[in-house]
């Protein structure tokens, strides 16, 4: 058995004048009660540092600036460093990443027991636009604040496992769980900052995106037979509300534990990473089974070509 214990810390909502430091102090709280619970590993969600900013249009760039960190970890961040050392506890969480090349990322890292950054994953699939748009009922400009991740989705030995991460709307696509199910991963890290209502189709609410977000957590998860752990920053940010929802799911595709408010709010389970190794090995035994000779369209083609037989 390879048990791991996981706290899974969901946030409830950072509002725009939230300090970096009034935000660390919440998540130390939620680390407390994850140690008390004697977890390995706490896990955070997407952007967790600040209020959800691309949901705001903004030209100044030192205006742009303000919300992205220079540094891992930096001053305002160094104190959660501090407690997850002393706690010997593993940490994931999401943030803005201005490189030293000026480049801008959506970025996870994982942190080890001891403190030390063992991973980092820049989010792949950014949503939204890069423009205002006066047809959504809000703003999504991911595509004007970011750079699209140029890591890849890497896996990493880890807490005795294979771990990797992905970043909200990353968990919505098959490719994000497969390119790590062939890396033979067992505990995929994801956080998410999702509006509770489509801007472009007031119809579908908090209902929808739920079932959305355990659906494609849940897929992924049997699939490729691993753990996933998807955390919410959840919760009515200056009046835009995101889902909260978030779960554990087993690599039977089984959510074992969900979050029960859009406040800050931890879950907590023990995974055995073991669980993977039985469809691993059997239905989805991935040399055993997979047909590349038909998949090429998955990487040689991005839209979708009719084919007119
Ligand atoms: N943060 C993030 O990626 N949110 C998206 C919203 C999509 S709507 C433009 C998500 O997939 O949840």
């Amino acid at each position: 058995m390879r048990k791991i214990t996981i706290g899974g810390a969901q946030l409830g909502p950072i509002q725009k004048s939230d300090t970096r430091a009034e935000v660390i102090e919440r998540m130390i709280v939620l680390m407390n009660q994850a140690k008390a619970q004697k977890c390995d590993l706490v896990v955070y969600p997407e952007l967790a540092l600040t209020t959800f900013f691309p949901r705001w249009y903004m030209e100044d760039p030192t205006e742009v600036d303000s919300w992205f960190e220079h540094q891992m970890p930096n001053p305002a961040v160094q104190p959660l460093f501090d407690k997850a050392c002393e706690y010997e506890m593993a940490m994931s969480f999401g943030y803005a990443e201005k490189t030293p090349e000026g480049q801008n990322f959506n970025t996870s890292i994982l942190v080890d027991k001891k403190g030390s950054i063992v991973g980092k994953y820049r989010k792949v699939h950014l949503p939204g636009h890069a423009e205002f748009d006066p047809e959504r009922d809000f703003q999504h400009l991911e595509k004007r604040y970011f750079e699209p991740g140029d890591l890849g989705f890497p896996t990493f030995g880890s807490l005795n496992g294979i771990v990797g991460m992905c970043i909200c709307n990353d968990r919505r696509w098959p490719e994000t769980y497969r390119v790590m199910g062939l890396q033979g991963v067992e505990l995929i890290l994801l956080g998410y900052n999702t509006p509770s209502f489509n801007s472009q189709r007031v119809t579908e609410g908090p209902e929808k995106r739920l079932f959305h977000n355990r659906l494609v957590a849940q897929a992924g998860a049997y699939q490729n037979s691993t753990w996933v752990v998807a955390i919410a920053k959840a919760g009515a940010e200056d009046g835009h509300p995101l889902i909260g929802g978030s779960l554990i799911v087993n690599p039977d595709g089984e959510i074992v534990v969900e979050a029960q408010t859009e406040k800050d709010e931890l879950i907590v389970h023990t995974c055995d990473l073991d669980d993977c190794n039985f469809a691993k090995e059997t239905i989805f035994n991935f040399a055993r089974h997979r047909r590349i000779e038909h998949y090429g369209r998955i990487t040689s083609q991005t839209g979708v070509e009719l084919s007119n037989k």
